[in-house]
């Protein structure tokens, strides 16, 4: 059976989406926002990215009555409402970045199967609802606990409900963090329905996958789940380095977990002009690196010859995105170059070029360039 619900055709289809945001494809709806669209401290809800793997559903006729259920390897089957959900358990707004797994696939050559982002898979927002644990811990994790699968009311890219678009889920020890939230609310407005509203899941740090749209089930397991986006090479990267281009037939995989660290330029935009004689430049951008700190920011003028310091702002908890600022001086009129890196706590920074190509093209964080002429 397929049932499919009217679909929007284009940005202007989706409510307050800001015109600015680069669409990438109508069936499954994706659009990435340009890096100059991430200047807010806090993204708004007009410049979150938007990444869909299958149709959208229906919207909740009555978003409080919503109903989600834990079951599987839990001592008490929970069939629970969204209203219950905000009654029952300790409410929680963290900033948290979300970022797709497939944030800088452009850069890899060759370029693999997918879309084909360049660093705006990524927004930072405020998430308000309760702790997935606190909910888990209510249902009572079984010994054999051991792994989440989560169900979205999404149909296929074919329409069908049948299949799962994508199902994905996490060890357990993820599921109990403080921060993987059951999320009814986005910069304080309720969550809107392209970002999965009435409720979502966010598993912030890891790729953005697994955080559940318009989330109905989650399925506590006793093994490593198997929905759709869980085999093969999919959010999966070689442990050893293969040559660009290659299968990894042959070649042993892991899960991605933590997501790359990566810095972007906010301000000034790619392109940027300024005027004559312009020499001293004010730089501003984000950084983050998946669970880990970014323990530095620098930006380059010429190449990645020398590197100034960039000031970073301090988070407003973990999983918060970190602003920073530079000024560089340039050299004089035409058109400049200007890169900028980040090093996190694990002690990695960006390459100049994607050094870890993988047939799933995932993990790609180069350095981030911009070009801006004086004159
Ligand atoms: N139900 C459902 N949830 C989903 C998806 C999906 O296709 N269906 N896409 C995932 C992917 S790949 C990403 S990157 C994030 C994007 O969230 P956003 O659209 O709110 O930015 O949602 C995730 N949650
Ligand atoms: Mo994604």
């Amino acid at each position: 059976m397929t049932d499919t619900p009217h679909q929007p055709q284009s940005l202007a289809d989706l409510p307050g989406k800001d015109p600015g945001l680069s669409f990438l494809g109508q069936k499954p709806f994706v659009a990435e926002t340009p890096e100059e669209l991430l200047d807010d401290e806090t993204t708004p809800v007009a410049r979150f990215f938007v990444r869909n793997n299958g149709l959208f559903p229906d919207a909740a006729a009555d978003p409080e009555s919503w109903t989600l259920t834990v079951d599987g390897e839990v001592e008490t089957e929970l069939r629970i409402t969204l209203a219950e959900l905000k009654s029952r358990f300790a409410h929680k707004t963290f900033r948290m970045v979300m970022e797709c797994g497939g944030n800088g696939r452009s850069f890899f050559r060759p370029l693999p199967p997918g879309n084909p982002w360049t660093h705006g898979g990524v927004g930072c927002a405020e998430w308000t609802g309760v702790s997935l644990g606190d909910v888990l811990r209510a249902a009572g994790l079984k010994p054999s606990a051991l792994f989440t699968g989560h169900f979205g009311a999404d149909p296929d890219a074919t329409g069908s409900h049948e299949r799962q678009a994508m199902s994905r889920g996490v060890p357990v020890a993820k599921a109990l963090e403080e921060h993987t939230l059951l999320v009814w609310a986005m910069n304080g407005e309720p969550l809107p329905f392209s970002h999965g509203g009435p409720l979502r899941l966010v598993v912030p740090g890891w790729p953005g996958s697994l955080s559940t749209k318009w989330l109905k089930r989650i399925w506590i397991r006793d093994r490593e789940h198997d929905g759709p986006g869980m085999g093969g090479t999919t959010y999966r990267v070689p442990v050893r380095p293969i040559p660009p281009g290659s299968s990894g037939e042959g070649v042993e995989f892991r899960i991605i977990e933590s997501m790359p660290v990566r810095s972007i330029i906010t301000s000034p935009a790619d392109g940027a002009r300024l005027p004559a004689g312009g020499r001293a430049l004010d730089l501003r951008g984000a950084a983050w690196a998946g669970d880990h700190a970014v323990t530095g920011v620098e930006v380059s003028r010429d190449g990645g010859e020398t590197w100034t310091q960039a000031a970073l702002t301090p988070l407003r908890n973990r999983y918060d995105w970190t602003r920073w600022t530079a000024r560089i001086t340039l050299p004089g009129e035409g058109a400049h170059e200007i890169m900028a890196r980040a090093t996190s706590s694990q002690g990695q920074s960006q390459p100049l070029e994607p050094e870890n190509w993988n047939p799933g093209g995932y993990g790609g964080n180069p350095v981030h360039r911009i070009t801006v002429s004086v004159g």
